[in-house]
């Protein structure tokens, strides 16, 4: 683990560049590397938990606008190339016209249904409100097609460390059953860098799957 934790450390600090936006499937980059995909509610904190996993402040593009990430970002980490970060278009977002919620459902839902690369998908979920049923419905879909994916709690730092532990303990029990979840439930914080360094490894680990 310590030594996982380090390598890890070392590629996220090494070469981490922008590969494509994919607004369709057929804009995807040719399946050559393992992928781990970023999942969650609209401004869950996904695209920030990329810059803080990279150091880096601006390479995924984060804003309190629900709805920033429209399409499937590619981010390409290590040199050679040793896996690809994929910045997903947030769901559950009511305000967005019901088109470009159908749309965005169907490119999330048959990426990560159909992407043979896909090694595992972390879902990012608030740890001020726990899991709701948009959440559940996306893991319902992950369990059924045996997506491995794993719960990682972000804004950390917006609770106290006692409630943190406590909806991590909550969530880790509840999602005990679910056949395709990683049993340990990861508890993050962008802001002071809590649980990153742990993150890292845990994408490492992903990808060498
Ligand atoms: N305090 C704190 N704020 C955070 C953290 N992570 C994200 N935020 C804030 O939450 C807001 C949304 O973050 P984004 O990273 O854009 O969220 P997203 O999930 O990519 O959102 P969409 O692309 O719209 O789906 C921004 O204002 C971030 O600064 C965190 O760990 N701590
Ligand atoms: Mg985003």
């Amino acid at each position: 683990m310590e030594e996982r934790i380090e390598r890890a450390r070392k590629l996220f600090s090494g070469r981490v560049d922008f590969l494509k936006s994919a607004p369709k499937l057929e804009h995807l980059p040719a399946p050559d590397a393992p992928e781990i995909a970023i999942a969650g509610r609209s401004n869950v904190g996904k695209s920030t938990l990329i810059n803080a996993l990279t150091g880096r402040k601006a390479l995924a593009r984060a804003s309190n606008t629900p709805g920033r990430t429209q399409e499937l970002n590619f981010f390409d980490v290590g040199d050679p190339l040793a896996f690809r970060i994929v910045d997903m278009p947030g769901y559950g977002f009511a305000e967005a016209p019901k088109d470009v919620v159908k749309k965005w459902r169907h490119l999330i839902n048959d990426y990560l249904r159909g992407r043979q690369v896909l090694k595992r998908a972390l879902v990012l979920i608030d740890s001020r409100h726990g899991l709701k049923d948009v959440d559940r419905e996306i893991l319902d879909m992950l369990d059924t097609a045996a997506v491995s994916y794993r719960i990682v709690l972000t804004k950390g730092d917006k609770i106290k460390p006692s409630e943190l532990n406590a909806t991590t303990a909550k969530v880790a029990t509840e999602i005990r059953k679910r056949p395709a979840a990683h049993p340990d439930v990861l508890a993050t914080a962008a802001e002071t860098g809590h649980g990153i360094a742990e993150l890292r490894a845990a994408v490492l680990e992903a990808a060498e799957l």
